[in-house]
């Protein structure tokens, strides 16, 4: 016959005000004798306390930051059978004891089940947890924690399942697409061919390409920034510093846009690392140069503290040591983000694809006179045309949209980057 048991925290030494750290049932569920009910924490150990019945939890009396002592009230629990109870019996406190209930200390937390809550370098979880994610073949250790300081919780590791099942599986480490193989063709079957062996940067980079394009969710923004302002200034500039053999282009111009649009929205100035994201606090942006033996993309330095007139000498001697062939591994790493300009060849819009692990790139077309529709007339504007890329996991639409609208913003009013 049914019965309604209570079960009380058992004799947990000395310890009072211990802190519940974990609750491992819920109302509903079905338990078995010896399953562990929670996890208290002293400052020196984590307790599992495992249960004296089987039963179905009728009452849940803890929630996880409660304190207890010996004698609280865990939970009412209906068995099927008297069965007597694995351990000792533990004192009522009248409170919380209705006659018609009877109450028994939870099962003695076990000597085994006492462990340190964090050993060196170690993932941060209580003993039941260790064995759940044991059970299911889990590598603690590489489970983020969600719960109080980083501590791994159960819904951490079925969430840690959860997304290792939903990866997709392929050849290539896990990331790999499970598509057909492209198949060989003779191409020189329907006439003449000439093959030549693709550089070593252009199979380093189409791996890198083809990987980003692939695992990244890519979504381009599309804006136009009025630049007449802007052109006319760097023109004025530009015969300055022709003296000094400096040319100031439109990119040296883009590089400090940029700057001020990642420092008003951080997210674009970041990289995924697992279920974290990691915002940047400098400003080191990429620019793609196209080199005869493929594409480079050499990193210029806290563009945040250069001008324009330095930004722009360092872009020429950078492009030119990426054609020379001159530029190492190092110059090319550490970026936050990518300008690719191909204003100076033509274009009106493209889809650039993201430099990973940065977010986002800038894709910048060939700018030209458009009538635009100013105070009830049309006026002739220098339009620069702006394709922004964005990881979708990161960036989401409408972000997206005032990132770029704010950068052709301060390109169309080159004095916000004085602000
Ligand atoms: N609209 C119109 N004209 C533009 C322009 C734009 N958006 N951007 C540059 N120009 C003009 C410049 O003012 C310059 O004009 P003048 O010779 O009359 O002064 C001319 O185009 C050539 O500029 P540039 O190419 O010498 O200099 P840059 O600063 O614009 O670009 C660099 C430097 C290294 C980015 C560029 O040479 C390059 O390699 N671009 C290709 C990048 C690329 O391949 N991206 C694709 C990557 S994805 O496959």
């Amino acid at each position: 016959m049914a019965e309604m048991k209570q079960v009380l925290v058992p004799d947990i030494g000395d310890y009072k005000g211990v802190s519940v750290i974990e609750v491992m049932v819920k109302v509903g569920d079905i338990i078995n004798e010896e399953d562990t009910l929670l996890t208290l924490e002293t400052d020196k150990a984590a307790m599992d306390v495992p249960s004296p019945y089987a039963g179905v939890v009728k009452e849940l009396h803890i929630e996880i930051g409660d304190k207890v002592s010996q004698g609280s009230l865990i939970l009412v629990m209906e068995c099927n059978d008297a069965a007597s109870p694995s351990e000792q019996t533990a004192a009522i406190p009248a409170a919380v004891a209705p006659a018609s209930v009877a109450a028994q200390a939870a099962a003695p937390v076990v000597a085994q089940s006492v462990q340190p809550v964090i050993s060196g370098g170690q993932a941060h979880a209580s003993p039941a947890i260790r064995r759940f994610a044991r059970e299911l073949g889990v590598d603690i250790a590489k489970v983020q924690g969600s719960g109080e300081k980083g501590r791994v919780t159960k819904d951490d590791v079925q969430n840690f399942v959860k997304t290792a099942l939903a990866q997709p599986r392929g050849t290539a480490g896990g990331n790999g697409l499970q598509v057909l193989d492209m198949p060989v063709f003779d191409f020189a079957k329907y006439g003449a061919i000439e093959t030549t062996p693709l550089s070593r940067i252009q199979k380093i980079s189409g791996a890198n390409l083809h990987r980003n394009w692939v695992t990244i969710p890519h979504v381009t923004q599309f804006d136009e920034a009025d630049i007449t302002d802007m052109e006319a200034f760097r023109k004025q500039l530009g015969t300055e510093y022709a003296k000094q053999n400096i040319k100031i282009t439109p990119l040296a111009f883009m590089l400090k846009a940029v700057v001020a649009a990642l420092q008003k929205f951080p997210k674009f100035n970041a990289s995924l690392d697992g279920e974290n994201l990691v915002l940047k606090q400098y400003f080191h942006i990429g620019v793609a140069v196209d080199t005869p033996d493929g594409l480079m993309v050499p990193v210029l330095r806290d563009v945040d503290k250069k001008g324009i007139v330095q930004l722009a000498q360092e872009l020429a001697e950078i492009s030119a040591k990426a054609r020379e062939k001159k530029i190492t591994a190092a110059d090319m790493q550490g970026g936050c983000f990518t300008i690719s300009s191909l204003g100076g060849i033509g274009g009106t819009a493209f889809t650039p694809i993201i430099n990973a692990p940065e977010v986002a790139i800038l894709g910048v077309s060939r700018s030209c006179m458009k009538p635009v529709y100013q105070d009830g007339v049309f006026v002739p504007r220098l339009m620069l045309p702006l394709s922004v890329s964005y990881d979708h996991r990161v960036i989401d639409g409408a972000a997206a949209a005032r990132f770029t609208a704010y950068l052709a913003q301060v390109l169309s009013d080159i004095r916000r980057l004085a602000l």
